[in-house]
């Protein structure tokens, strides 16, 4: 331990020891710092301002926000790029909820996150006395989380920590919940006992190597089939198994069907990727292979229409058993973590691969270049004002010329056709909303995307999804980051044209038309534009990338152009009832 984080206790007489004490808040710090976790986004006050101040203090880049959801996604996403646990540090009850939603979106994510929050005293909470911020936090968050734990002593500090990587990135990485208790902070012990009882958490995420019975199961199934198809999903690109991924998806000749944060594992200009023949691989195969990634509704459950009426056989490579058979038969399970189950599929593949039948590849490939082709001319339209594939078009262009910058997405047509459009050409340089669809993580990982890389980052946001954190504008100007936001302003929710025939309210899916993003990132000291073509769209965002400066472009798009929520109108219920 480092002695500027330890205490001296002043000797009370002259004939006094001087012993070197620490307490609550240095082990915190210390038992972090100890296992790399050097990075902390929250929102300070009672009772762990002084933490956030003192783990500045010690050394770690602690990030405060103006929102604890915020801070939450932000550190939900840096545990999904380093493999690290993302830390975010909240106040009791109401900050300790705000980052609660965040928590849970790890955990639905499989992003390894510790929320640590400090919490009223246990003997007033437990007895409902009506303490300050009085909450029974461990309780509420343990069905939201992976794992939640209390610290009651200095002396478990270490332990409670340990527990709490571990728990994060172990087998499926997920969030976990800390309860830290104010009267725990000031706790002191001799800095000694202290030092000893930190704990340095040895491999906190062990390799699972798949049984190899396993192994030749999915590769015998995988070599008959005629038309092989691998979709990798995010597990895919959190694995950090880049290479091998690569290795066995160009032995294996099957075209490859990237899930929307694992684009870019292979580039999507990869002669093997079939992200524009998306429909005919799902309904035409005949086995899958997933790769990290579930048969959820992002998949349609691996059923129904868009999957086709011929038999599927699914082989799936997940670390978590409980997955397997999730919502159709897997006939080839393989459990393990992904980098050693596709090392070992690699490993059995040796000699002479059989490429998948001609007609297949050829089927596939015509697709893709058709779709490709039919999309082209749209990208290339300078309107004024803009619609979503002329303003895409200009950013895909972008990301082309600046291939390691970070995208943050989120909205609704803002979101489902830029995933379409956006080529992505390297790992893990495609973040969005994830599995909820949950609007308002951009800010939050275009920050944590910029801290944990350096790497610039381009934020594509709806108008509807920057509202729910655009403030944190401020926050990227305080830091001074790379972020440049985007705002597809459509003037609404879907589209901007809805209006209320029953009264002088506006309807419920529109904003304040002709509204000025850009002037929010003025206001804090940023670089505001305003762009109303493509081309000055594009001008725009390749100077803010290559100067770094925090920007914001107002992108001026067309209220008629989008459409009811996005690609995914069909889960809307109908009222059967006839409109008055
Ligand atoms: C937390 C949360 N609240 C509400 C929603 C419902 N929702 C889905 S998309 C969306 C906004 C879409 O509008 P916008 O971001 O402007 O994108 P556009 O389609 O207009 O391009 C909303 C509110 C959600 N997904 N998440
Ligand atoms: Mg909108």
């Amino acid at each position: 331990m480092a002695k500027a984080t330890t205490l001296k206790e002043q000797p009370k007489t002259a004939g006094d020891e001087t012993q070197e004490l620490t307490d609550g808040f240095h082990l915190v710090i210390d038992a972090l710092k100890l296992n790399g976790l050097n990075t902390i986004y929250g929102v300070p006050g009672i009772p762990i301002t002084d933490l956030g101040r003192m783990a500045q203090a010690g050394g770690i880049r602690v990030l405060s926000f103006r929102h604890e959801q915020n801070a939450g996604y932000a550190a939900a996403i840096a545990g999904f790029l380093t493999k690290k646990p993302g830390v975010c540090l909240t106040v009791s009850a109401p900050g300790f909820l705000n980052g609660l939603t965040s928590l849970a979106h790890a955990t639905t994510n499989c992003y390894p996150m510790i929320l640590i929050s400090g919490s009223s005293e246990r003997e007033i909470v437990d007895l409902q006395q009506g303490d300050y911020e009085e909450m029974d936090q461990l309780a509420i968050a343990k069905p939201l989380c992976k794992a939640a734990f209390r610290v009651l002593h200095a002396s478990d500090i270490g332990i409670g920590v340990a527990r709490a990587i571990r728990a994060a990135v172990s087998g499926r990485p997920g969030g976990v919940y800390l309860d830290l208790p104010a009267k725990l902070f000031s706790q002191m012990i001799n800095a000694e006992a202290g030092k000893r009882s930190l704990v340095k958490v040895v491999d906190p995420a062990p390799a699972q190597i798949p049984a190899p019975a396993a192994v030749r199961r999915a590769l015998d199934v995988f070599k008959a089939a005629s038309r092989p198809l691998i979709i990798l999903g995010k597990g895919a690109a959190y694995a950090q198994a880049d290479d091998a991924i690569r290795t066995l998806i160009e032995k294996s000749g099957a075209p490859f069907l990237p899930m929307s944060m694992a684009k870019g594992l292979l580039p999507d200009t990869h002669p093997q990727c079939a992200g524009a023949a998306r429909s005919t691989v799902l309904r035409d195969c005949d086995v899958v292979m997933l790769i990290g990634a579930r048969l959820n509704w992002l998949l349609s459950h691996g059923k129904g229409k868009t999957w086709g009426e011929a038999p599927k056989k699914f082989i799936q490579i997940d670390i978590e058993p409980k997955e397997m058979d999730s919502n159709v038969e897997v006939a080839a399970p393989l459990v393990g973590d992904i980098g050693s189950c596709v090392a070992s599929l690699i490993e059995g593949m040796s000699g002479n691969w059989p490429l998948p039948p001609i007609e297949w590849t050829n089927t596939v490939n015509g697709k893709r270049e058709e779709n490709i082709a039919k999309m082209a001319p749209r990208l290339m339209n300078n309107n004024a004002p803009m619609d979503y594939h002329g303003a895409l078009g200009a950013l895909r262009a972008v990301i082309k010329e600046q291939p390691d910058t970070i995208l943050v997405n989120e909205g609704a047509n803002t979101l489902d056709l830029a995933r379409g459009v956006i080529d992505i050409y390297k790992p893990r340089r495609r973040l969005d909303v994830g599995t909820w669809g949950v609007m308002g993580v951009g800010m939050g990982q275009a920050i944590a995307a910029a801290v944990e890389t350096g790497n610039g980052v381009l934020a594509i946001e709806g108008d509807s999804a920057f509202g729910f954190c655009g403030m944190e504008v401020e926050t990227i100007c305080r830091y001074g980051l790379p972020v440049c936001i985007v705002v597809f302003n459509n003037g609404g929710i879907y589209r901007g044209t809805d209006i209320n025939s029953a009264g002088p309210d506006p309807a419920t899916t529109v904003f304040v038309k002709g509204a000025r993003y850009d002037k929010v990132m003025e206001a804090f000291g940023g670089i505001g534009v305003q762009a109303e073509t493509p081309d000055a769209l594009k001008q725009a965002v390749e100077a803010a990338l290559t100067s770094g400066k925090p920007t914001l472009v107002n992108a001026v798009i067309d209220p008629a152009a989008g459409s009811e929520s996005g690609r995914i109108g069909n889960l809307n219920p109908q009222s059967a009832l006839r409109k008055k």
